[in-house]
């Protein structure tokens, strides 16, 4: 039997999967085979382990066989009270006759679910090298000391800094971290055996592994090195791709990005052709779902859920969504629809009490937003809670076999039916009528009553609830995975964990912001390495200038969706403590609640990223422009926004809003007409308004007198340079690209006239039809989709007859397609947005192709 399973050295190459053959714990893999001896030895014993757990495996299915033929009661006894596995001691008893080390023996016994479904589902099916991969775990790590392999680690064996008084001590020197034990993981099917300790330490290394990664290349920080023992414990009990793992938001995924084969690219990670920052279903299969907004990861799971029970299939899901992610709508939507299809989904709520961005004020750390945050906090302070965490696994156990119990006495013959359906149900809800509310109090009473009110929000909408735990013990939450996984039937379960922000890395702690997004730093000291730069970001002269407003107007109020950082309003709340209303991820509510101060006399400047606005669109819709009322959105990101990629592209707003009867639509050129554009809107009080601006730095034009700007006169362009022949009519902050178009062409003897158009809607109507009529070509130009401004340029002209002529007319949008993360300059190149694309346009149409192919 065993050399039934010693593979040849080349065989096991041979079933090595692609991804792996290339990466260091490959390489390390292949010389842990040549070493020989060693290797064959260990694959032996955990072959003949894996014999051992088939046989136990053999056993439980057979109890299962003999109940469901309703042989012996008794048989039928032992499984409801979960005491099944006494009856496996026999084959305990022959695996410790086994030659098998004491220490893998444990492990196993341990977790006995947990290694042998893949194991079983790896030979039945013969997937590639599941087998030996998992078992050359332990191999990888000798070989890794002894060939003092390239994977990025020492080769020493051990971390620099070990654990002291409970706590790692983390060198974040600067040099590369040594990392022996992540060095032998490429996939989660290398850390199946991994002990309790190695785990605790894998986690140790992921996190110097990140702050050393992510110093390099700026990103995502402290969410993903709050979640790094989460990451562990769900990749050591889970198996991704089969299993799903969701991440909500996405930002905190590198260390799930790390664990599944992409460590070797981390350091592209948000670069042009690099890694996506966001989980990304083309980048790998253990991505399950994209992300990148929040709040979508229970909804996505569920589908998941139920889609695997109408097929037959037995996969986990899980759904990792944070504290802050969970106060939008949709999450609740989920988690209802959840409770009532009863489906087996396991969510994990990630409470690190920081709910929105920046994770602090300008004077601070913040109070988190909303009633949720205050609810989480009641839990975690109650001291039934915090018994129960230590009760965890007792508590679990307790929860599958009170139910059971019951219904044994209740009636034989309702625990004959219920252990044919309950087995695959969940066991109190699917019993029914009295019995199951009868049943469910008991449930409910072996759970410790869970709160003062005797049942949280999550049971009310029923997930069973299980919490709070403490999201940085690796050995809990592996505890609790298991026990969840291993329950037959429990419906949707909510783990509540509790975690830090940043955590094991102290200049994150202890920034305002956590440093949750940063730019390249030193790890040593945290500090940024931020470019200075001459002129500030359109955010914050969108900031100064609606201060200047609100100082004179004192019905200005300001809205915005846990992005307090990320629209400037930060700096208005500082000002306005009282008028400026931060209502967590909710930017449907965010957009109504607007309209409702509005509607009292109020005039509320709803600040929201274009891409975010997207989920408040029908509140744009009905609760706004269909009823003409004067809420002012400032779209901020507008237009591409590099690192951050598609999901935060903002590619739709002009068309999205453009179409709406009522909306006046504009966007300023440079940050002086961003100030004239707050004024406008403040000014323009008997319908909505919008202005977009992109992310990144103003152009250095003059501003206005104390930032307060003048309101300009509605549906009104600007005509920058007179010229002839051409016209460039730029829309937005893309006008200075069409001015440097301009420049190239007119080296090359076109003068061209720039417009700039400040106004989508309305249209400035009389200058288009001038430009129309006094020019042989016109080119709309703007950072948006098809369907925007170029579109309603080309709807007017047609409308007035201008096309019927002479008039060369070319719209110049975002492709028809996403653009991936990069560099900016590089996503403009992408999208044939440059000025060199530009003024080639134009020498093109004026048949001077070959100048147009030698534009720099
Ligand atoms: C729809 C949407 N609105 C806003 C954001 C911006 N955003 C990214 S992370 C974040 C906070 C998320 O908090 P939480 O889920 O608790 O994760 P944490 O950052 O605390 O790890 C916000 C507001 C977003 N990604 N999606």
């Amino acid at each position: 039997m065993v050399d039934t399973w010693r593979l040849p050295a080349r065989g096991l190459r041979r079933r090595a999967p692609a991804g792996e053959r290339d990466c260091n714990a490959g390489r390390l893999a292949y010389a842990a085979d040549e070493a020989g001896a060693t290797a064959g030895l260990r694959r032996r014993e955990l072959v003949e382990a894996e014999a051992v757990i088939a046989d136990t495996a053999n056993v439980d299915d057979q109890l299962g066989d003999l109940v469901g033929g309703g042989t012996s009661s008794l048989l039928f006894l032992v499984t409801l009270l979960g005491l099944n596995k006494l009856l496996l001691l026999p084959a305990r008893s022959s695996l410790e006759a086994s030659s098998l080390p004491s220490r893998s023996l444990s492990s196993i016994w341990r977790q006995p679910r947990a290694l042998s479904c893949p194991f079983r589902r790896s030979l039945s099916r013969e997937s590639e090298a599941a087998l030996p991969a998992q078992f050359l775990a332990e191999e990888f790590r000798a070989c890794a000391a002894a060939s003092g392999g390239d994977a990025g680690g020492s080769g020493e064996g051990k971390i620099v800094k070990a654990k002291e008084k409970g706590e790692w001590k983390l060198d974040y020197s600067g040099e590369k971290p040594p990392t022996p034990i992540l060095d032998t993981i490429n996939y989660p099917v290398h850390m199946k055996n991994l002990s309790k300790q190695d785990l605790e330490q894998l986690a140790a290394e992921l996190r110097t592994e990140i702050v050393f990664t992510v110093s390099k290349t700026g990103g995502h920080l402290s969410s993903s090195l709050g979640v790094v023992e989460l990451a562990v414990a769900l990749h050591h009990v889970f198996n991704t791709p089969d299993d799903k793992i969701i991440w909500d938001v996405g930002h905190q995924a590198y260390p799930h990005k790390i664990l599944t084969g992409r460590r070797s690219k981390m350091h592209t990670i948000r670069q042009t052709n690099g890694l996506a920052g966001f989980p990304k279903r083309d980048e790998s299969e253990h991505d399950a779902f994209g992300a990148g907004h929040s709040s979508t990861s229970i909804s996505a799971g569920l589908g998941m859920a139920v889609a695997r029970d109408l097929q037959g299939k037995k996969n986990h899901v899980i759904s990792v969504i944070g504290d802050g992610a969970m106060t939008a709508g949709q999450a609740y939507e989920a988690m209802n629809n959840a409770g009532y299809l009863d489906s087996n989904l396991i969510i994990v709520l990630n409470d690190n009490k920081q709910v929105s961005l920046p994770t602090a004020t300008l004077d601070g750390p913040a109070t988190p937003v909303g009633a949720l945050s205050k609810a989480l906090t009641k839990l975690q302070s109650s001291t039934k809670f915090r018994m129960l965490r230590e009760a965890a696994k007792v508590e679990i156990e307790l929860s599958v076999l009170l139910p059971r119990i019951f219904t044994l006495f209740c009636s034989e013959l309702i625990g004959f039916f219920f252990f044919f359906f309950g087995r695959f149900q969940n066991i109190t809800k699917q019993i029914g009528g009295q019995t199951h509310e009868i049943a469910a109090k008991v449930d409910e009473y072996a759970r410790g009553i869970m709160s003062n009110t005797s049942s949280s929000l999550f049971e009310e909408l029923g997930l069973y609830y299980i919490g709070p735990v403490d999201g940085h013990d690796v050995d809990d939450l592996v505890t609790i995975f298991e026990k969840v996984k291993s329950m037959p039937a429990p419906g949707p379960v909510l783990i509540h964990i509790v975690t830090e922000k940043g955590k094991g890395y102290e200049p994150a702690v202890a920034a305002a912001d956590r440093m949750h997004g940063v730019v390249k730093f030193d790890p040593k000291t945290g500090k940024q390495f931020k470019t200075p730069s001459p002129t500030l970001s359109y955010t914050q002269y969108f900031a100064e200038s609606l201060i200047a407003e609100a100082e004179a107007d004192d019905k200005i109020v300001a809205v915005h969706a846990a992005m307090g950082s990320g629209t400037g309003l930060n700096y208005f709340q500082k000002q306005f403590p009282e008028k400026c209303f931060d209502v967590g991820i909710a930017e449907q509510h965010a957009v109504t609640f607007a309209a409702g101060l509005a509607t009292e006399g109020l005039k509320p400047f709803c600040a929201i990223y274009s891409s975010f606005l997207q989920r408040g669109y029908d509140q744009v819709v009905h609760d706004v422009d269909l009823q003409k009322i004067p809420v002012r959105f400032a779209v901020d990101r507008a237009g591409l926004v590099g690192a951050d990629g598609p999901t935060h592209c903002g590619a739709f707003d002009i068309t999205y809003m453009a179409c709406l009867p009522n909306m006046v639509v504009m966007a300023p050129s440079d940050e002086a007409e961003l100030m004239h554009m707050v004024a406008t809107a403040a000014a323009i009080d008997d319908r909505p308004s919008c202005f977009r601006f992109p992310r990144g730095n103003g152009v250095g034009v003059p501003l206005p007198e104390g930032n307060k700007g003048t309101p300009l006169e509605v549906g009104k362009g600007r005509i920058l340079i007179e010229g002839s022949r051409v016209a460039i009519l730029g829309y937005g902050s893309i006008v200075q690209t069409c001015l440097k178009a301009a420049e190239s062409l007119r080296e090359l003897g076109v003068a061209a006239t720039v417009v700039d158009a400040r106004f989508c809607k309305p249209l400035d109507a009389e200058l288009i039809r001038r430009l129309a009529k006094e020019h042989e070509i016109l080119i709309t130009v703007e950072e948006g989709s098809i369907g925007g401004f170029g579109s309603h340029v080309t709807h007017f002209l047609s409308l007035n007859g201008l096309l019927d002529g002479n008039l060369k007319l070319r719209s110049m949008v975002l492709p028809d397609r996403y653009i991936d993360h990069g560099a900016p300059q590089d996503q403009i190149e992408a999208a044939g947005l440059s000025s060199r694309h530009i003024a080639g346009t134009a020498l093109n149409l004026l048949g001077r192709t070959k100048e147009a192919l030698h534009l720099q």
